[in-house]
């Protein structure tokens, strides 16, 4: 079995629904299993035009090469995230594979891990969220590129998965 992260990203329309019904997509896929998955993030966009976009990231495990993987995770953008000729509010969804079991590979289909892993707090932090100790053979710690991207606008957003919301909740009461 191999261990791949997935991040997921959007900013039009209901990105936050989008991702959720993707994961479910994923979920039930025989091919795959979800291990963890992140909380939802806001983030500026980065080097991108319009809106915030709404940012998760899954760990999952896996029969599938990596190349498998991308097919899949290509299949449900197309399903999820296809532009729809009505009016109103075109829908984007886009899955990138962040790392695959450690592969290191600069193919012009895949690269591995994601060329930009370290450079984009949307990716970082829903991934050091789930994986805080994660480490890559060329990269090293991720937690390391905290630093660099802390300029870049994110928030986490409160959900019902896990007691971030109570913790901003609390914390307010308390000031
Ligand atoms: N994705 C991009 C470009 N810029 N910015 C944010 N905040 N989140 C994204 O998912 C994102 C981006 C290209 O895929
Ligand atoms: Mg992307
Ligand atoms: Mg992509």
């Amino acid at each position: 079995m191999a261990r791949a992260f997935i991040g997921f990203g959007g900013n039009i329309g209901d990105t936050r629904q989008l991702i959720t019904d993707a994961i479910v997509c994923l979920a039930l896929r025989c091919e795959l299993q979800i291990l963890a998955k992140s909380c939802f993030y806001q983030s500026a966009p980065v080097e991108a035009l319009g809106g915030d976009y709404i940012n998760a990231v899954i760990e999952i495990e896996t029969l599938l090469s990596p190349y498998g993987l991308l097919y899949v995770c290509q299949a449900v953008e197309q399903e999820f995230g296809r532009e729809r000729p009505y009016t109103n509010a075109p829908r984007t969804l886009d899955l990138d594979i962040l790392s695959f079991e450690g592969i290191h590979q600069e193919d012009s289909e895949l690269t591995l891990p994601h060329p930009r892993i370290t450079e984009r707090s949307f990716v970082l932090l829903p991934l050091l969220e789930i994986a805080p100790d994660f480490f890559l053979p060329h990269l090293g710690e991720l937690k390391d590129y905290l630093p660099q991207v802390a300029h870049q606008r994110i928030e986490k957003l409160p959900c019902r998965n896990c007691n971030c919301g109570e913790k901003a909740i609390s914390s307010q009461s308390t000031h």
